[in-house]
């Protein structure tokens, strides 16, 4: 039985990360290193820091991720990419070109025989009113086709360092660290969604950058699934076990 694997938030292309080259690369390994084992791979959001196509453009670099996202699909193992709240901007390219299945949504699927709830988690919870009125421009129509018909120039421009201040807000550039059930907004928002939704065995989120294995009910787990700036971190399902692992370059894992 093949495994299937879930990444999110590599924020490829930050300002704010100095290592953002071989950041990619290790992220290209990493691909590389499961596509033979992989019956799936899910990409749970903010893989890009920014990201928005235009209509005859798009932007430079991540040539080496794209290009390995599209061996993958050509090799036949379905790679579904979730738009975060970083790279939403997203209208076809992908699809087209790498051959990725994009979900804007929260989905509900059965991977073997279990129920999963697969999110990048923004909007989930979060109370934050000014959270809440960006994450509502950055999806209104209007916004986005005023955002396509402005000069690339100006366009990544913006786009690029907002996204790099967005990081910058925190302390090193870090996350904080897991707050506590009652405080975390994806666990008091799952907890919620479980009443009125029994059957899902697993719930798995990007977003929040920190390594979360909780066990919610004797059949219900949350992960949070880390980083692939500074936690290199994955969940596997291998059809009966799903865990959290670390991509330790040179290691070979079974
Ligand atoms: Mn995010």
């Amino acid at each position: 039985m093949k495994n299937i694997y879930f990444i999110s938030d590599a924020h490829l292309g930050s300002l704010a990360i100095k290592h953002r080259r071989t950041q990619e690369r290790r992220l290209v390994r990493f691909l590389d290193s499961i596509k033979d084992k992989a019956a799936a791979i899910y990409l749970l959001g903010d893989m890009f820091d920014f990201w928005n196509e235009y209509k005859y453009v798009v932007p430079k670099g991540y040539t080496r991720f794209l290009g390995k996202l599209s061996e993958i699909t050509d090799m036949g193992v379905e790679v579904h990419y979730f738009t975060g709240n970083h790279d939403l901007w997203t209208y076809g390219y992908l699809e087209q070109e790498c051959g990725v299945i994009v979900h804007k949504k929260p989905i509900t699927i059965e991977l073997y025989d279990k129920e999963f709830y697969l999110a990048h988690g923004d909007g989930l919870g979060d109370p934050d009113n000014k959270f809440k009125l960006l994450r509502k421009m950055f999806h209104s129509p209007l916004c986005q086709k005023l955002l396509n018909f402005m000069h690339p120039w100006w366009g990544m421009q913006l786009g690029l360092n907002w996204a790099k201040h967005s990081r910058l807000k925190r302390a090193d550039g870090k996350e904080v660290p897991f707050m506590g059930e009652d405080k975390e907004y994806l666990v008091q928002w799952t907890k919620e969604y479980m009443k009125t939704h029994p059957n899902i065995d697993y719930f798995l989120y990007g977003h929040r950058h920190i390594e979360l294995d909780l066990t919610l009910e004797k059949k219900t787990r949350m992960i949070i699934l880390g980083d692939w700036i500074w936690q290199f971190t994955y969940a596997v399902f291998d059809g009966e076990r799903l865990y959290l692992e670390q991509y330790v370059e040179g290691e070979s894992k079974p």
